[in-house]
């Protein structure tokens, strides 16, 4: 963005946040810190997962406060593409950088095996006048596969 500086809310200190890379039924345990300073969650786009893990506040589960932790246990399953984002305050939450790819890898062998596999994920930012922020926009991702 040509030296523009934004303020940016992270998983572990990147955006898009890191990538979770598993196999389909691979027991898959991430410990949400909350260090923001308003509650948190995360959802896991896609996957599915038992209805206490799946991240809305006020319905799955109460909304991490800041300051404290809370445990995501499930199965990956089933085997595809997917991202994870907070579902508490989201437009701001993800606008700001809170977002990031969970790709589950099928448990039996491809039938080929591609050369080259990018995963890509897009946000958009725009500078308001008074201060830089990320437009509340949701991110687009995309996965390439090819020979
Ligand atoms: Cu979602």
């Amino acid at each position: 963005m040509g030296g523009v500086v934004a303020t940016a809310w992270t998983y572990n200190g990147s955006v898009p946040g890191p990538m979770i890379r598993v196999t389909e039924g691979d027991k898959v345990r991430v410990v949400l810190k909350n260090e923001l300073p308003e509650p948190t969650t995360i959802h896991w786009h896609g996957v599915t997962v038992p209805n206490s893990m799946d991240g809305v506040p006020g319905m799955t589960q109460e909304a991490v406060k800041p300051g404290e932790s809370f445990t995501y246990e499930f199965t990956a399953q089933p085997a595809g593409t997917y991202w994870y984002h907070p579902h508490a305050n989201s437009d701001q939450q993800i606008g700001i950088g809170l977002y990031a790819p969970l790709l589950i890898e099928p448990k039996a062998e491809a039938a080929s095996v591609a050369d080259v596999d990018v995963t890509m994920m897009l946000g958009e930012w725009a500078r308001r006048r008074r201060r830089p922020m990320r437009r509340c926009l949701w991110p687009a991702w995309s996965r390439t596969t090819s020979r």
